[in-house]
This record gives C-alpha cells, structure tokens and sequence, in this order.
C-alpha cells in the first residue's frame, strides 16, 4: 500500500514543491563572492555567468600571469557508500582563449579523461562555443601553439585518433592523444558531443534516453580514476551542465537504493540543485530543466521498484517503463 502510494504520488508531491523551489539561489553577495570584473570579463562567454571566487579552478600560469577561467570544480559524494564523484563544470570556450581548456585539461586531468559537450559550436545563428576541438579527421591535428600569452612554452598538441557516432547516446564520441611538444608524455581524452539538446530546454523523446545512455558511458569511460574530474560544458556551463551532473548523481542514488526510503520532507532534487548552485551559480536552469529531473526521476524510480517488486508492479499494473525506441537514430550533425 505504501509503496503503491509511494509510485503514484509521491513523485507527484515531490514535484508541486516545485512551485515553492524555484528561487534557490545561493547568498551571492557574501559566503559565494562571484569572481567576475575587470580583469577577467573579456575571459567570459557571459557577463553574467562566472565561478564563484572561493570555487574556480586556478589555470597552472608561471607567476605574474592571470590564472582565471570560467570553471568550477563541483564535488559530490554519495550519501550511502560515500563514493566521491568530481566534475569540471565550465563554459564553452571562446575563439581567443581556447588553449585554455586544454591547459586546464593536462593539470586537472590523469589520462583518460573526459570531455562532455552538451551543446553544438552554433545554434541559432549564434556561436554558443568556439570549436576548440580538432573536427574532423581531415584535419586531424591541433597545435596550441598559437600566441604563448603565459611565456612558458606550453605547445601540445592535440590530434583526432577516432571519431565514431553512437547512436544510442546520440553523440559523436572523439578519441583524443593530447602530448605535449616533445611527445614524452601522450594522454588520451574521450570527448563526447551530445547532438540533442537545445539551450534552455530538455532533452525530448530518443534524446532523453540517449542522454541517460550518455551519462553511463562517460562514467564508464572514466571508471579507472574514481577521481578523475569528467570535464563537462555546454554555452554558460551552468543550465545543461548543471544538469546533466544533477542526473549523474541522482542515478548513482539510485542504484545505491538511497532514494527508496526518502522521508516525507526529503526531496532528493531540492538538494542536489542545491548542493550544485553552492559550487556554481545558475546550476540547473529554469523550471524546465528542473522539471525535467523530476520526469527522468520518478520514471527512473518506477521501473527500478517494478523490477524490484515484478509481482506486485503486475498488480498494479505497473510494468517496468520501457525507454522509447529510437524510430530513427538522430545522431548530432557535425558542427
Ligand atoms: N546571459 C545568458 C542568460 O542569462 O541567459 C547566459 C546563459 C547562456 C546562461 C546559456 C545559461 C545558458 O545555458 P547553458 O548553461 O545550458 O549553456
Ligand atoms: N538569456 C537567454 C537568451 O539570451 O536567450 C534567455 C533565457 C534566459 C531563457 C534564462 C531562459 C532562461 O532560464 P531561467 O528562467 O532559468 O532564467
């Protein structure tokens, strides 16, 4: 009775609070201290998205030079088996500052990293991100060699091994060996494109499956270094990256059981929104994407407890919830 109550409202419930949540916001002006200015706007895609002082990630520059980019470390830990998953939370990088991600990526990162871009170079006529990644395999080769503006002779050189499309997470998933300029240190980066998400809306239908698929892979992918921060962007790197890593952990919650027995006042989403605006401002953005974890959620939540209880799901007549079948596999176009 109770969890037959638990399947039919209690998502439901959790949901309207909503209404009453959409207005976390970190106290900005004091604990969270944004990092913006002068110094650093002509770094920043937006005037109004940047990390928080206490919370960015320090580009490694010799002394005297300006270490600032638009990324946010974000820790999360489990609640149960206190398992700690790290993420990168940053922009899409701009034309004049591209090197930077990838100087970002040799210090933050052990081989093999991750790279997640969830949005397209363009959309709507508009650069939402600087294609700062070598394309296609005819031009195989990208040199960071460009301007040395940090006079410490850092030139790797970055080069497309592999480009395959997966269908089932719609992506284009790039094998990258990052070396430096000698070649006495070679590294790979698996950077995954994500092709169906639009800014500020949710990914519909095939593509929500396949973003779930996608968040699976890229922790696959990263499965030798518990540790080791998946890098993940979109535009702003707040909206789609915010959630995406919401998703990320709340699936990891549960397959560990946590969200089996919530309490009446727990909603799981509420914190993770939370805990992701104390270490980026804007994580998760507006009601659609906030609803969108509630939809993915319960859903993930009923198939779980009808696979759990096969019986009783029959009874109620709850089979577990098929993924939509992809009717026509829609992999992101090159950018
Ligand atoms: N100035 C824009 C705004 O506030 O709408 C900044 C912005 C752009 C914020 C894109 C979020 C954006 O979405 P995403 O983080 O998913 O790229
Ligand atoms: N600033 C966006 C643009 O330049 O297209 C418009 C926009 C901003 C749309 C924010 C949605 C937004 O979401 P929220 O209601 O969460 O701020």
């Amino acid at each position: 009775e109770r969890q037959s109550k638990f399947v039919d409202l209690e998502w439901e419930q959790r949901r309207r609070l909503l209404s009453g949540n959409q207005q976390i916001e970190p106290d900005q002006t004091s604990q969270w201290a944004r990092c913006g200015g002068e110094v650093v706007t002509n770094r920043n895609r937006y005037a109004n998205v940047d990390p928080y002082c206490n919370n960015r990630v320090k580009l490694k520059v010799p002394e005297g030079h300006n270490d600032y980019i638009n990324a946010s470390p974000i820790v999360l830990e489990a609640t149960q088996s206190k398992t700690v998953t790290k993420f990168i939370a940053t922009q899409g990088p701009k034309g004049d500052s591209f090197s930077h991600i990838w100087r970002m990526i040799w210090h933050e990162t052990k081989s093999p990293a991750v790279v997640v871009m969830l949005t397209q170079t363009h959309e709507s006529g508009r650069e939402k991100c600087h294609p700062y990644y070598p394309q296609s395999p005819s031009s195989p080769t990208l040199a960071l060699n460009q301007s040395d503006e940090f006079e410490d002779g850092f030139a790797h050189i970055v080069t497309l091994k592999d480009l395959t499309v997966h269908e089932e997470a719609s992506a284009q998933i790039r094998e990258l060996e990052m070396s430096d300029e000698d070649g006495s240190e070679t590294r790979t980066i698996w950077h995954f494109l994500f092709g169906g998400w639009p800014d500020f809306l949710v990914p519909e239908g095939y593509n929500r499956t396949a973003l779930l698929n996608l968040i699976k892979l890229s922790r696959e992918k990263n499965a030798n270094n518990a540790e080791n921060p998946r890098i993940v962007h979109c535009s702003a790197g707040v909206g789609r990256s915010g959630t995406f890593i919401a998703l990320d952990w709340l699936l990891q919650e549960l397959e560990e059981g946590t969200l089996d027995n919530l309490e009446d006042d727990e909603d799981p989403i509420v914190a993770i929104v939370d805990m992701l605006r104390q270490q980026r401002m804007m994580m998760v953005q507006g009601e659609a994407q906030f609803s969108f974890l509630y939809d993915v959620m319960r859903e993930r939540w009923r198939d779980r407890w009808a696979k759990l209880h096969p019986e009783e799901a029959e009874k109620l007549g709850l089979g577990a919830i098929h993924e939509p079948k992809p009717k026509k596999p829609r992999p992101s176009k090159e950018s």
